[in-house]
């Protein structure tokens, strides 16, 4: 193993952790989906983050609508809140990645506080489906928030050319990005294991520890190498 290869490894952590961040919501601000993979056909838990309250009131209530080309939405429980789904009927009934004729879907999640949110503090809601084939397509999740005094329709979606940040209260989304490119896309659209998509964070930490094997193959054989020009001088 050389030394640029070596580097090489060790930099993959690196780049793994800014791609993270390059995805990850600004702080604090709005509703915001973060998906943990963006992969075309993978399966992904989005976080929904919601950051403060209604001009000051506290959060009773988010409702989540789920875009038109997902199907199946399963929603993580939150112990403050209780958790319902919206199904509507499909127009024409489509296949499934199983390949089962599917006839209705999942329209919207909506979570109701049982202790409300006070404003200052953040909460996070976790949705875990499988992302559309679409490269390039942006998955929208208009998103009501209900305060204990007033709303907050999180709702605009960017026109043509429209940058997101210039809207006042934009709809959470990300960007489906090619298959492979977003963590283990390719083996989770490929096998769909049920847990897969939660072990996204994995990634990142078994790239770590193949940089760290993969040195200390390279210190091992560097001092294979030395030793045996030592015992041939
Ligand atoms: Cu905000």
């Amino acid at each position: 193993m050389s030394i640029r290869t070596f580097a090489r490894l060790a930099a993959l952590p690196a780049a793994t952790a800014a791609v993270a961040l390059s995805i990850a919501a600004p702080a604090g601000a709005h509703v915001t989906a973060t998906p943990s993979t963006a992969a075309a056909g993978a399966y992904t838990v989005v976080t929904f983050s919601v950051g403060h309250g209604c001009e000051g009131s506290p959060t009773t209530k988010i409702e989540i609508q789920v875009p038109e080309s997902v199907l199946s939405v399963t929603p993580s429980r939150n112990p403050f809140y209780d958790v319902e789904k919206t199904i509507e009927k499909l127009d024409e009934p489509v296949a499934d990645a199983h390949g089962n004729e599917v006839t209705e879907r999942t329209a919207s999640i909506v979570y109701t506080a049982t202790t409300p949110l006070p404003d200052g503090e953040r909460d996070a809601f976790e949705l875990s489906f499988q992302l559309p084939d679409a490269e390039g397509e942006t998955l929208s999740f208009p998103t009501i928030q209900t305060c204990q005094e007033g709303e907050t329709s999180w709702t605009e979606v960017p026109a043509d050319g429209q940058d997101a940040e210039e809207l006042e209260s934009p709809a959470p989304a990300f960007e489906i990005v090619a298959a492979g490119a977003g963590g283990h896309g390719d083996e989770a659209a490929a096998e769909p294991a049920a847990d897969e998509a939660g072990n996204a964070d994995d990634s990142s930490s078994a790239l770590g520890w193949a940089g760290l094997v993969a040195g200390l193959l390279g210190l091992a054989a560097g001092g294979l190498a030395l030793a045996r020009t030592r015992s041939s001088s």
